[in-house]
Formats: structure tokens, sequence, C-alpha cells
């Protein structure tokens, strides 16, 4: 990343105005590297814990159940939490994320960074684009599910889960929903990545945060990130305007390695984004690369360990 050259009293007062925007001024460039590695034992259970939980609710004429992550004192006090979605890959489930005695190493990892102040405590929910019965999902519908999954977000899950569990939307009516748009995220790797882009193409009444992890958006066709970059670009831009909203009412925070499969469509979307107004590096947009990324959940979790605290400081980031 590079580093400022300004006078020091200039570059504080410039840190100290992005500051109290709510991504950490680290990013000043918007662009930056992540060469974070997990410490030794970072994913391992520590004494403070969070726990899991698992929601069902009614939906397409069935049932489907979603993973909650609620943190360490949730039990304690009666605040509201900020909810994070967190959408599994093809082929996978919500356990890639979440299981339900709460020793998953992304479980782990978030009640260490609750733990260490780094990020606020959030409620993480990791729902599932897959119908109940899988078995004989192919491929090829992967597409069409992602697809169909942010109506049934906002209409089946989130008023059941909001309501469940503190959020600060309160009774979770579709009102209160959209009201706090902002204290509300939708991420996913992969196909969650997809989901997570058709969420922002769909929903942007209900999301202010936006975390696609390796990934393009194959709205306008299969690996369209690559093959049709400025028309798919054009498609996200045009959603902005459409669903009444402005370039400041949202944050993307994209991410992935470069040995990763989906670098080259996701890197070419990304390029597609910032040649147009509507995505502003370092405001609207962050984007992150790890020279030695690859698509697998090892560098997931350090993408999430990179990115919440960014979207959700915790105390002793914001000081
Ligand atoms: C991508 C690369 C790979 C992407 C999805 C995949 C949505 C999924 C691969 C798989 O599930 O096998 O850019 O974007």
């Amino acid at each position: 990343m590079k580093r400022l050259t300004i006078i020091p009293a200039l570059a504080t007062a410039l840190i100290t105005a992005l500051a109290t925007t709510s991504l950490s001024a680290i990013e000043l460039q918007g662009r930056y590297d992540v060469t974070e590695k997990l410490p030794a034992g970072y994913d391992r259970p520590i004494e403070k814990r969070g726990r899991v939980e698992e929601i069902v609710y009614a939906t397409h004429g069935g049932e489907k159940n979603a993973f909650v992550y609620l943190p360490y004192g949730y039990d304690e006090g009666d605040a509201p939490y900020p909810f994070f979605y967190l959408m599994h890959g093809g082929g996978e489930d919500q356990t890639c994320y979440f299981v339900k005695d709460g020793s998953s190493p992304l479980s782990n990892i978030l009640d260490r960074l609750i733990d260490e102040g780094k990020l606020a405590p959030i409620i993480v929910v990791a729902p599932s684009f897959y119908p109940k019965e899988r078995d004989s999902v192919g491929f090829a519908e992967l597409d069409a599910l992602t697809r169909s999954f942010p109506e049934e977000l906002t209409r089946d899950l989130m008023p059941v889960v909001e309501k469940k569990y503190r959020s600060f939307a309160g009774d979770a009516s579709d009102v209160l929903l959209k009201a706090t748009r902002d204290k509300r995220g939708f991420g996913g790797f992969s196909m969650g990545a997809e989901t997570t882009w058709n969420v922002f193409l769909q929903k942007q009444d209900y999301f202010r945060y936006f975390v696609p992890i390796s990934g393009d958006s194959w709205i306008i066709e299969t690996r369209g990130g690559l093959t049709a970059s400025d028309k798919t670009a054009e498609k996200l831009a045009e959603s902005i305007a459409a669903s009444g909203h402005k370039p400041d009412d949202f944050v993307i925070c994209a991410i992935t390695g470069r040995l990763d499969i989906a670098f080259e469509p996701m890197n070419a979307l990304i390029e597609a984004m910032i040649k147009r107004d509507e995505f502003r590096v370092g405001e609207n947009l962050f984007y992150g690369l790890k020279a030695d990324g690859k698509h697998w959940h090892g560098d997931v979790r350090i993408y999430l360990r990179a990115v919440l605290p960014k979207i959700w400081p915790g105390r002793s980031e914001a000081e």
C-alpha cells in the first residue's frame, strides 16, 4: 500500500475526517493488499465464546434452516446487534462457516476478533441458497438459485431471524428492516459472491454493506465479469438509481486472491466498475487482493478477518 506523503497535520485531519466514516482509515486508497496471515492458534477456541443456533423458517411451501452466530455476551444486555448474512459456495452448505456446537474455525476467529476489541459484536447468519431437497440440483441450476435467494432472504428469512434475535429492526417488519439497512451486510464466497451481487442488484433497500468474496456477477452470463465486464458493471450501476439509492448509500468490500480461479472474472468486473462514476474506490468500493490467495476457506477466513472489522470496528479500533 502506498504511504501518505502529505504533511502530518494534514494527514491527521484527513484521517480524522475519514475515521468518522464507518470504514477504517487504513485503506485510504481503497485498493489494498491482504498480507496478513492467520496467527498460529488464532482459530482455536477462547474462553469468551459466542454460540451457534439453528433457526428454521418457512419458505417455498416448506422449511429451511440457517445457522446463527451469537457473540459472547448476547444473553447479558438488551442491546441490538448489526447483522451480517454470509453465504456459502456451490456444492457447500452452512457448515463451511458454522457448526452447531460453535466449534468451527470461523466461530473461533469471530470470538477472538470481538474479544480483542477489533470487531464490534455482530450477529452472523449463514443461510443456504439450495432448496431443502438439494440432491437433484446441478451446477447449471445454481445461477437461478442465487438469483431467487434475495427474495427468499428479505421475505422469509430476515423477518424471522431478526425478530427472534435482537436486531436494530425491532419487530422486523418490512418497514423497520428497510429503515435499518445501515446496520446490515451481506457477503459470500464464490457462488455466495454471486448471491451477494444479486442481493446488491435486488435488495439495496435492506443492506448497506456488501462483501463479495472470490466471485463475479453472472447477471449477464456465466463468468460475465470477464466476458461481459462493462455490461455487468452497467447493470450493477443501474440498480443503484433504479432502487432509489445513491452511490454513498452503500459500501462494497470485494476481496479475492491472485491465485484464485475467480480472480480473472472478479478483477475484470471490479476494473469495469471502477471506470464508472457510481463506483468510487476508497468511498463506496474497497478491493482487497491477497498475492497467494486461492479458492478455499482458509483464505476466506483471512478475508473475513480483514474486512469485517473495517465495516464494524470494535472498541480498540474506534479509539
Ligand atoms: C467465479 C469463479 C468460480 C464465480 C463462481 C465460481 C460467481 C464457482 C465455482 C464453483 O462453484 O465451482 O468467479 O463467480
